[in-house]
This record gives structure tokens, C-alpha cells and sequence, in this order.
């Protein structure tokens, strides 16, 4: 497989950019591989600056579930481009995708778009904290919020990937208040609750978590931090930026049927543009300026090419009504190809990672004790059968609506065959 001009950019990126990339997950580094430098992607596939075709299950972390570079979404940039960039100013874009995430997510009573997951996740707990007036969250050791620096413990993603769990140049202070509990074990919460009974403003959790690699959440655990929460007068905020409408148009709360106080969206609400959003109930987004004490604002915030192809988006979505089926189906046939050569597995909707640990993955501790370097070797045959997956064993594989059956049937044969040439 060429990579040469893939190998001269990132030559050229090492003198720019830390690690040469502008994410530290994308850097391959814990695949042992260079990364390889993407010119054009359609669907279900993605082209290398080499020329280069993969079947893609990164799709962009999450944001192309429709599949890449869809026409919908492409003309409704277009048009929107046309009319300029940004505004700065309120628009009619904005009410009408607001509208649509309202209208999916209800619980977000009133709700605010902004530009990354991380800023979605950094102003729900600003706003927990400020109408609840007190200062500890807890989250859970592997799940990932994004890197505002109260978050950045025990963080899974590119923090797992790397190594980097707690990041360094976050003072002390800054996560003093970040209280850590176990994914899928209740009773982890409730001694933190029983510890500091007045001093909780919220529980984060990824509802299904996928930072670690794919971990579900366990029957009743979801129910149960919403029991412990109310009956502490905490609230509990669903991080939903990879969940929210993949795993349903509702993404896992209507799922799972567990309302949360907050929500956190991302990637698929922006329709592979710069945007995201946090809401909730009405009394304590009131807390939100101009309303409210809680400050938070952006230049680009609602952006009107992002809105464009966030509607855009979110409209196709509501028009495919197999859309979710589809998914199901086809992310269900790779699980029983990999389940079928021996392969561990963990799926949740179009979600999957497949891990190299005899022990069933539950939790950030078993994550663990997952095999990186075996990772490594299944990531690149697949890279050199075509496949391209997440360069690193804390992440998901995402099935988009774009996978054809043909290349969902290739990528099964070639995981089935992992085993047996290695
Ligand atoms: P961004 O700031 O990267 O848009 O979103 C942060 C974030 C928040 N919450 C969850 C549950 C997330 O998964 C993320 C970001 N996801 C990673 C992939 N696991 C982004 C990839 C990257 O960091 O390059």
C-alpha cells in the first residue's frame, strides 16, 4: 500500500503541529503506524492523499451516520454558504434546529448551541453548578467529556489512547471537586452521595460508553443514578455527543427510557460541522446568561453554515425511517463475525469495539486489560485489507446508514479471518 504522500505531510505536519495532528488520537501513535492523510471521503468510503479506498468506520468519530459527505446535507451548505458565513447574529437557522433537537430530546426544555462537545459538556456542568450552587460532579473513571480541565480525569479516549488519563497543566484546584465512581456499579455513587450528601451539583455519564471502547450500561444502572441523584438533589446530566441520535432519533434516553436533568449533544446534531448543544429543564438553563448568573457565550455559537447542516441532517434522519433498523442489522452481522472467530466483543447499536482481553468488559478496570498491541495488529490488517477503524483499542467502531451490505460482508470476512492469519 503507497503512503508516500500520506508520510510527506506528516513529515511536513511534525514541524507545524504538535504530533503533526490537531487531535492527539489521530496521531496512530498507539497503532505504531503513521496516520493516513484523508483527500476525499463518500458513503461508506474514505480516500487516502495515496489513492487509497477504505470502507470507514470512523466516520468522522461519530458525526456521519447518514454516511459521508451526504447530498442533503452538501446542498444545504451550499445554499447556506451563499449567504454568508457567519453572522454573529441571531438567525433563523438557529430557531428551526433548535426546534428539531427540542423536539427529539424533550427534556431539553431550553437548550444552547455551541461549537465542540467539550463546550457543551464545560457549560452543562457551569450551569449545574451555578443553579444548584454547589461544586462537586462526579464521573466515571474511562468515560470521556471532552477536555475542559475539571473532565480531564481518569478520561478515557485519546486521554486512555495516550496515556495521559489525568492531563498535566491542570492545576489541582481545577479537579479538587471531580469526584471519580466505577461505570456500571451504583454503589460507587452512592458512597460518594453518602460522603457528601449537600455537596454533589451533578453526575456526568456517557449513558452508553464508548471511551473506553464500547461499554453498555448494565440493566438498571442508568435507573439508578437517576434514583441516587433525585433523591440527593443532584442532577444527572447524559453526556449524549456520540449516543445522541445514534442510538436513537431520541439517542439513549429515549432508548433507554431514563430522563436526565441535562443533556450534552455533538457530532451527528452538526451534521459534520463545528457544532453542538446543552439543555434542560427550564428552571435551571434560566440560570443561563443573559437570564441567568451563569455565563457562557461564543463568537461562532449557532453558526449558520453548522445549523444548515445540522437541519439538514436531522431532517434526512427523519425521513429514513429504517434508519436505526438498518443499523442493527448491519453492525450486528460484523459482532457475529468477530464473536464467530473468537474475537471479544462489545456492541451497542451501531456502536462496536471488538477487544483483545479474554475478560468481559465492563468498566475502565477491565478496559484495561485489554491487549494494546494486539489492537495494533488487528488495526492494521485491517488498514491493509481496506478496513479502516479507530487507531486505538479505547474507541468505537461506528456503522453509518451509508455501509453497504457488500462492504459490511467484506469487512466480516476479513475480521473473521484475523484469527486464522495471526
Ligand atoms: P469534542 O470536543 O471532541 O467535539 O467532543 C468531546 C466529547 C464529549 N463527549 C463524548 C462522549 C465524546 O466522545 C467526545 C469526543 N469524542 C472523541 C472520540 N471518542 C473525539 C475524537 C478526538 O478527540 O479526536
Amino acid at each position: 500500500m503507497k503512503t508516500e504522500r500520506s508520510h510527506k505531510l506528516f513529515e511536513q505536519a511534525k514541524t507545524l503541529m504538535p504530533g503533526g495532528v490537531n487531535s492527539p488520537v489521530r496521531a496512530f501513535v498507539s497503532v505504531g503506524r503513521e496516520p493516513l492523510y484523508i483527500s476525499s471521503s463518500r458513503g461508506d468510503r474514505i480516500t487516502d492523499t495515496d489513492g487509497n479506498e477504505y470502507i470507514d468506520y470512523i466516520c468522522s468519530w461519530g458525526p456521519d451516520i447518514l454516511g459521508h459527505a451526504h447530498p442533503a446535507v452538501i446542498d444545504a451548505v451550499k445554499i447556506a454558504c451563499e449567504k454568508g458565513l457567519t453572522y454573529g447574529a441571531c438567525h433563523e437557522g438557529e430557531v428551526i434546529l433548535a426546534e428539531k433537537i427540542k423536539a427529539h430530546f424533550p427534556s431539553m426544555e431550553l437548550l444552547r448551541l455551541v461549537n465542540s462537545g467539550t463546550e457543551a459538556v464545560m457549560s452543562a456542568v457551569r450551569a449545574a453548578r451555578g443553579c444548584t450552587r454547589r461544586d462537586r460532579i462526579v464521573k466515571f473513571e474511562g468515560c470521556y467529556h471532552g477536555h475542559s480541565d475539571g473532565l480531564l480525569v481518569k478520561g478515557g479516549s485519546g486521554q486512555l489512547t495516550n496515556s495521559v488519563p489525568d492531563s498535566a497543566g491542570v492545576p489541582a484546584e481545577f479537579t479538587e471537586n471531580t469526584l471519580l465512581a466505577r461505570f456500571n456499579d451504583p454503589d460507587s455513587v452512592k458512597a460518594l452521595f453518602e460522603r457528601f450528601p449537600e455537596d454533589i451539583a451533578a453526575v456526568i455519564v456517557e449513558p452508553c460508553a464508548a471511551n473506553m471502547g464500547v461499554v453498555p450500561p448494565k440493566k438498571f444502572f442508568l435507573q439508578a443514578l437517576r434514583d441516587i441523584t433525585k433523591k440527593y438533589g443532584a442532577l444527572l446530566i447524559f453526556d449524549e455527543v456520540i449516543t445522541g441520535f445514534r442510538l436513537s432519533a431520541g439517542g439513549a434516553q429515549e432508548l433507554y427510557g431514563i430522563k436526565p436533568d441535562m443533556t450534552a449533544l455533538g457530532k451527528i446534531v452538526g451534521g459534520g460541522m463545528p457544532l453542538a448543544a446543552y439543555g434542560g429543564k427550564r428552571e435551571i438553563m434560566e440560570c443561563v446568561a443573559p437570564l441567568g448568573a451563569v455565563y457562557q457565550a461564543g463568537t461562532l455559537s449557532g453558526n449558520p453554515i453548522a445549523t444548515a447542516a445540522g437541519i439538514a441532517q436531522i431532517t434526512q434522519i427523519e425521513h429514513t425511517p429504517d434508519l436505526y433498523a438498518e443499523l442493527e442489522r448491519k453492525t450486528a452481522v460484523l459482532e457475529e463475525a468477530a464473536k464467530k472467530a473468537g474475537l471479544n466483543v462489545n456492541r451497542c447499536g451501531s456502536l462496536m469495539t471488538v477487544f483483545f482481553t479474554d475478560t468481559q468488559v465492563v468498566d475502565y478496570e477491565t478496559a484495561l486489560t485489554a491487549n494494546r498491541e494486539e489492537y495494533a495488529r488487528f488495526f492494521s490488517y485491517l488498514t491493509d485489507n481496506g478496513i479502516y477503524a479507530a487507531p486505538s483499542q479505547f474507541e468505537a467502531m461506528f456503522v453509518s446508514y451509508a455501509h453497504t451490505d457488500e462492504d459490511i460482508v467484506k469487512t466480516a470476512e476479513v475480521i473473521s479471518h484475523y484469527r486464522k492469519e495471526n
